[in-house]
């Protein structure tokens, strides 16, 4: 009986062995991407040539420590892939990113790179987005207007929940690598994730949203009987 732990080792490592000689990688964030960084590194140790682009500060640290030789998008600003973990995605590679707060930085990245390549276990597979709560980046000036325009962008799109404003473990206000704050967002289900993505980002206090919509090109998911691969074509 595999653990989520093994799903996600296998999901990585599989996307670690897609990585060519001479490539330019975006290095995801969170424990699947974590561990697709530290293979892609054993690869790396034993002769493979790239160069990596972190997707925030925690993955800049850990490829550093693994022997990546780490870069950034003003030095590489064209990658030929990038791998990372998600929170929710369909099966049309839809995803909710961001649980880790990383959403911004990940997105820059991912719409650099030539193909993004989602990596994760069976429990992310949804029919519908939403059950996670959506994680907005917002800027923290004005965040009360920010918070009603967002309330009224939810109920234009015919949604609610309740937005709450992301803290770290001993209570403190969550920021962004990016400096900015996040707001979690229930709202249980989103039948057009890109309609609310594109409204959301119509307010001037959102920097940026989780919803990844027509960005992941392929899928590596760990399921209990094995990996499922696709490619949204
Ligand atoms: C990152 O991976 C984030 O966008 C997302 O929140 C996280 C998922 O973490 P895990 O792989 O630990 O489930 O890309």
């Amino acid at each position: 009986m595999s653990n989520a732990i093994d799903l996600k080792q296998a999901a990585a490592a599989r996307a670690a062995e897609l990585v060519e000689d001479g490539m330019n990688v975006g290095l995801g964030s969170g424990s699947t991407a974590y561990k697709f960084v530290s293979l892609l590194a054993e690869r790396v140790r034993n002769g493979l040539k790239i160069v990596g682009v972190p997707t925030s500060e925690i993955t800049r640290q850990l490829a550093i420590k693994e022997g990546i030789t780490v870069s950034t998008l003003d030095e590489t600003p064209s990658l030929d892939m990038t791998v990372d973990g998600a929170d929710e995605m369909t099966r049309s590679l839809h995803l909710i990113k961001g649980g880790g707060g990383c959403l911004l930085w990940e997105k820059i990245v991912a719409v650099a790179s030539s193909r993004n390549v989602v990596i994760a276990d069976g429990s992310k597979l949804v029919e519908t987005l939403g059950r996670f709560p959506l994680p907005i980046e917002v800027n923290k000036f004005g965040l009360e207007a920010t918070r009603r325009a967002i309330i009224n962008t939810f109920t234009k799109c015919g949604l609610n929940g309740e937005i709450t404003v992301r803290q770290t473990e001993d209570g403190q206000v969550f920021v962004t690598d990016g400096g900015h704050l996040i707001l979690d967002a229930a709202l249980n289900s989103i039948p057009d994730p890109e309609k609310l993505s594109v409204q959301l980002n119509l307010v001037p206090g959102v920097v940026e949203n989780g919803l990844f919509v027509g960005i992941s090109t392929d899928a590596i998911i760990a399921t209990e009987t094995g990996l499922v691969e696709w490619s949204r074509v």
